[in-house]
């Protein structure tokens, strides 16, 4: 198992090319650190061109297509994302799922082709704040992943899952790291039965509002192997402050 914390920077719809800067100084930054696993997944636009520019950090894509390719305009494939340059790509984000009506079945076929094309897959999850506050978090988890995570056999390295309750998305607000590691036991519980032996060695990211501020706290949680960072990893600077929390 890669037991180093993983720290993704999902950068949404942010950047044009004046955002490489960023990318060089988190890639030079890290370097020096060894111990911490950095990515950073920009707009498609971006890709090729981060991919260039920094040349130690993982650089991944937000999203794909499940098709190999045809009549989908506007559209692309997880094969062109890994020809851009990607090494992943996450699926199933709670704005994938919500402006864009992505359902579980179509979360898994994404994960299945990203796998697929030879990438590693950060698969996310989280439930609604009145799915929390009605007690319901944990069977919507569970849902969520059987539904969503990749099928067969699974090399641990070549999936990620990341918990991002919808609620804590850019809004500031975080569950407790108590609640957090309840979380992330739960889902280790769903990964050890859908993978055997394998889902003892997936990471569990947890994401949703993380900041230099509360990175250390949020990432000292029970079976938290990293961050999904949205805002927050828009300058090298704060994303910086995340990574050093990480060390
Ligand atoms: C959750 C997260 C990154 P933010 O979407 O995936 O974004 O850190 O802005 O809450």
């Amino acid at each position: 198992m890669n037991n180093r914390p993983f720290i993704v920077g999902n950068w949404k719809m942010h950047g044009t090319r004046a955002m490489l800067a960023e990318a060089r100084a988190i890639d030079r930054a890290a370097e020096r650190l060894i111990k911490v696993e950095v990515a950073i997944a920009p707009p498609f636009t971006l890709i090729h061109a981060t991919r260039k520019e920094a040349s130690l950090i993982g650089i991944g894509a937000q999203d794909c297509h499940p098709a190999d390719g045809g009549a989908h305009t506007g559209d692309i494939s997880a094969a062109m994302a890994k020809d851009a340059g990607a090494g992943f790509t996450i699926v199933g984000h709670s704005e994938r799922r919500t402006n864009h009506a992505e359902t579980n079945e179509l979360v898994k076929e994404k994960a299945n082709a990203v796998i697929e094309a030879g990438m590693n897959v950060i698969v996310c999850v989280g439930e609604t704040e009145s799915q929390r506050d009605s007690g319901d978090a944990e069977s919507v988890i569970t849902d969520m992943l059987t539904g969503s995570l990749p099928e067969g056999d699974i090399v641990p390295e070549r999936l990620t899952v990341a918990y991002e309750p919808v609620w804590a998305i850019g809004t500031g607000r975080t569950p407790s790291p108590d609640d957090i590691g309840k979380m992330h036991r739960h889902i280790r519980g769903v990964l050890n039965q859908t993978y055997g032996e394998a889902g003892a060695s997936i990471r569990i990211l947890y994401g949703g509002s993380v900041k230099p501020e509360n990175a250390g706290e949020l990432l000292s949680a029970d079976d938290v192997g990293g961050a999904l960072v949205g805002g927050a990893s828009l300058t090298a600077e704060s994303f910086l402050g995340i990574i050093m929390a990480a060390v």
